[in-house]
């Protein structure tokens, strides 16, 4: 969806589901972008495709919570755990850089995680996954989960997905993120190895800032990595 004033992009979802879910999901989506806290938009994109090939499964990746008080914590916290998947400090300087700045992006930036070099083809839009969501099979036992920890929400649910999809990408070394909505200050670093670690106070109430970032490994085939995050239809597993 697009805010009225300036032509900004405020919010994105997106899903898998049947036939039958169709107009109940495009109803909650119209919904949640009428209702969101950061604008009420002036236009509504709603795009529905039929799948061609049968979605893969990927495992959901472990959820853990950090303890952090403070977004100077956060920071150090963030370098340690990309240090740790072999990101170099140059990339993850650069990465803190676009996740704390002010201009989001609609999607994630992809960057060497030797280099730091962006490699996204259109660095206001970045990468957008799509194509995303969680098997039916796994939707209790994946809540039931959540619930155990309190956090069985939306917006954990679909950072979940994101990530383990992200994940599960040949060639993604590690995710950053923090959300852009202000009043949302817990993000995440996450990885296959890492799984997804969850950092309260990544950034303080009220900022503007926000951001997603893909570390790919160095000499990846960058194509086959986008292809793979936007088309590729990808359900989350717990089996
Ligand atoms: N693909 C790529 N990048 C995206 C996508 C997507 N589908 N959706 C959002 N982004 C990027 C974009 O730059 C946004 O500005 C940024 O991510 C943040 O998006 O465990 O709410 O939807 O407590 O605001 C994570 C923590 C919450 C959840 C993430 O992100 C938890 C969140 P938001
Ligand atoms: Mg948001």
């Amino acid at each position: 969806m697009r805010s009225a004033l300036k032509r900004t992009h405020v919010s994105g979802a997106e899903t898998l589901c049947t036939e039958e879910e169709i107009s109940t999901v495009a109803l909650s989506f119209i919904e949640r972008a009428l209702g969101h806290p950061k604008a009420t938009p002036s236009e509504i994109f709603l795009t529905i495709e039929r799948l061609r090939g049968k979605p893969s499964l990927v495992p959901v990746l472990p959820v853990k919570t950090l303890e952090c008080p403070s977004t100077n914590l956060a920071k150090k916290i963030i370098s340690e755990l990309l240090s740790r998947v072999g990101i170099s400090k140059r990339a993850i300087n650069k990465a803190l850089r676009i996740v704390y700045s002010k201009a989001t992006m609609r999607g994630a930036s992809l960057m060497d995680a030797l280099t730091g070099k962006r490699l996204e083809p259109d660095k206001d839009r970045g990468i957008r996954v799509t194509r995303l969501g969680i098997d039916p099979a796994s939707v209790k036992d994946l809540s039931d989960m959540l619930s155990a920890m309190g956090l069985n929400t939306l917006r954990i649910r679909e950072a979940l997905v994101l990530a383990s999809k992200v994940a599960s990408c040949p060639g993604i070394v590690a995710e950053l993120c923090i959300s852009d909505d202000p009043d949302y200050t817990t993000g995440y670093v996450a990885s296959r190895h890492l799984g997804y670690q969850r950092i309260p106070n990544i950034k303080t109430k009220g900022s503007l800032s926000g951001g997603r970032v893909f570390f790919v490994r160095a000499g990846a085939d960058v194509e086959r990595i986008i292809n793979y995050l936007e088309k590729r239809p990808v359900l989350v597993s717990l089996k």
